[in-house]
């Protein structure tokens, strides 16, 4: 597989300088400066596994044909559209989660010169992928479907949000309700359709593909991007601040985790006792009596367990598919989580 990184980033670049030309808007020298820091500082930051799916999975339906500069720049483009979102996400879910940061660095919020603005910056964001889409995509016959899966997804995001976030609505915490499957519906739709589905969704429209014929492989994504909220849960408690970027605030946040929900499974009266009276405090000497607890309850190996047998259950799901060319995109998606550590 060729490494597209560096085109991918000189796409970035273009993006921009387009963005901040936007004849839309009357620009000034101040507002010009203010979204480029923004961008800069918010989008390209990450491990841009999503973005770089776009083209890694075009390469795998075209079945090793050369791609032209053009599909690449237009696979490319959609990547960025992902990263696009994921930024806007991620800059508001870091103000609702009180998350300090993200990606090494202070979270944009907590910027002095930043502060509240950072909601509107967010807004933009989310702004700036119809333009992209508009400038890029209008004159192809797949436009439409393009723009309604990008609102599915993000309707779908936010509902799962929506979902993790009044499930910790101070003076209703009640952990007795946090189950598995309450845990399950929340990851699903915050993490699992916009994370997995929807750069191969892209990747498929771009290929001619009806989407209404993917819905096999769209369920196989979404179990695969559930696995990696797990993941992302389970590194909230157990991760190495320095490899994954951000300090974990998922305890103090009372945060209907997949530990919390194992914790609870397997706790005695005593244990649970002392869960309810430490789970969802901001004091970290309660934050250290919880994690003190998952160690006795030995979260980390159930953890590796849950590890092991959902990545053989993806690999015997994955291997069901009629496509060897499906079969080989949802291969290469699984290596780069399965026992992620950032
Ligand atoms: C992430 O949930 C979901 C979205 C849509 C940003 P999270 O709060 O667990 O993410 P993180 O751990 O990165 O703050
Ligand atoms: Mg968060
Ligand atoms: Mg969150
Ligand atoms: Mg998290």
């Amino acid at each position: 597989m060729a490494d597209y990184r560096s085109k991918f980033l000189n796409v970035y670049s273009i993006l921009k300088s387009e963005l901040l030309e936007d004849p839309a808007f009357e620009w000034t020298d101040a507002s010009r400066k203010w979204v480029d820091r923004m961008l800069d500082y918010n989008v390209p930051g990450g491990k841009l596994n999503r973005g770089l799916s776009v083209i890694d999975s075009y390469k795998f339906l075209k079945e090793g044909q050369e791609l032209t500069e053009n599909e690449i720049f237009l696979a490319c483009a959609l990547g960025w559209c992902i990263e696009w979102l994921q930024a806007y996400f991620l800059v508001l879910d870091d103000i609702m989660d009180n998350s300090h940061t993200r990606r090494g660095q202070p979270c944009w919020y907590r910027l002095p010169k930043v502060g509240m603005i950072a909601v509107n910056d967010g807004v933009l964001l989310r702004n700036h992928i119809p333009r992209i889409l508009k400038k890029h995509f209008r004159e192809k016959p797949y436009y439409v479907d393009l723009l309604d899966l990008f609102n599915e997804v993000e309707f779908q995001t936010a509902s799962g949000q929506m979902i993790d976030l009044i499930t910790t609505i101070e003076g209703e915490k009640d952990l007795s309700k946090y189950s598995l499957a309450i845990h399950r519906r929340i990851v699903q739709y915050k993490t699992a359709y916009y994370s997995f589905y929807l750069p191969v969704a892209c990747a498929l429209l771009m290929s001619g593909e009806n989407l209404d014929n993917h819905i096999e492989v769209k369920n196989v994504l979404v179990e695969m991007g559930t696995y990696f909220q797990v993941q992302d849960d389970y590194l909230d408690c157990f991760g190495a601040p320095e490899k994954i970027g951000k300090i974990g605030t998922d305890i103090e946040d009372f945060k209907c985790s997949w530990l919390v929900v194992k914790a609870l499974e397997l706790a005695n009266e005593e244990q649970k006792k002392t869960l309810f009276e430490n789970y969802g405090k901001p004091d970290p000497a309660n934050v250290a009596i919880v994690k003190a607890l998952y160690n006795e309850l030995n979260l980390e190996g159930v953890y590796l367990d849950y590890e092991e047998k959902v990545s053989k259950k993806l690999t015997a799901t994955i291997e069901a598919q009629p496509s060897k060319a499906v079969q080989a995109l949802l291969k290469s998606f699984l290596a780069k989580i399965y026992k992620r550590q950032k």
